[in-house]
């Protein structure tokens, strides 16, 4: 039995990966601003703490880890999930609050909340930090402009943790998926459910439940196994050729 904290556990991978450990018999610390669809998932979980935070408000979540019952207290398991993107203008055309935004969520808090977790794991050690990258972080592709530096910076992050962990036989993965059907786009695409469905339709993309199954299969490996990466596309996603502008 571990203690999994997953952020970003209201919807899509979170709630996905949420439920996956809690029906496999592990305390689920479930995190997001979402009170009411956190309360519906703990009713799906058997044993689940609630936080009802928001990520980035730094006082907040250190607080909100101190009102954990004794026996959640242990975290084993990090799953830094929460994150988004906005937008997919070229960069001349994005709004900058979007940028920050996105740094703010997808750095700043994944950040801040692996260095308040990760010291308890040392002391133990024994632990895992489990990262949600993004294929993104590795191919640019047009729009993708800080969203993907973001998501750059959480692979290269966990690779980095990796380093510095070296003998504290606690594990770092970085599990970076590509088209997966979620809030993610209605998100991206603010609100347009049009252009959000249009985007997933046919497409046959990657569903939550499969990012939890890849999530779990990693933190349930024996101990001396490290996944440090794990890059995944629905079949349908692929590379295409780079692009040459023409005079
Ligand atoms: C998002 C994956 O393929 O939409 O992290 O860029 S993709």
């Amino acid at each position: 039995m571990m203690v999994v904290l997953v952020t970003g556990a209201s919807s899509g991978f979170g709630r996905a990966i949420a439920k996956k450990f809690g029906e496999n018999a592990h305390k689920v610390i479930a995190l997001a601003r979402r009170k009411d669809k956190l309360e519906s998932l703990q009713k799906e979980i058997p044993q689940c703490e609630i936080l009802s935070c928001d990520v980035c408000d730094k006082e907040g979540l250190k607080q909100s880890l101190e009102t954990l019952p004794k026996d959640f207290k242990t975290i084993d398991i990090l799953v830094n999930n929460a994150g988004l993107a906005l937008g997919i203008e070229p960069a001349q055309m994005c709004d900058f609050n979007d940028w920050e935004r996105m740094i703010e969520v997808n750095i700043t808090a994944l950040s801040y909340l692996t260095h308040l977790v990760l010291p308890q794991m040392v002391e133990r050690k024994n632990g895992h930090i489990i990262t949600l990258g993004s294929i993104a972080g590795k191919y640019p592709y047009p729009g993708g402009n800080v969203y993907g530096a973001t998501k750059a910076f959480v692979r290269q992050f966990a690779l980095g943790l990796r380093a510095d962990l070296a003998g504290t036989n606690v594990r770092v993965s970085d599990i970076e998926p590509g088209l997966a059907e979620s809030e993610f786009s209605l998100v991206r695409f603010k609100g347009d459910k049009e252009r959000a469905n249009a985007l997933y339709q046919g497409s046959n993309a990657l569903q939550p439940q499969d990012i939890a199954e890849a999530v779990y299969w990693v933190a349930t490996l024996p101990k001396h196994i490290n996944i440090n990466t794990l890059e995944m596309m629905p079949t349908s996603q692929s590379f295409s050729a780079l692009r040459v502008s023409k005079a």
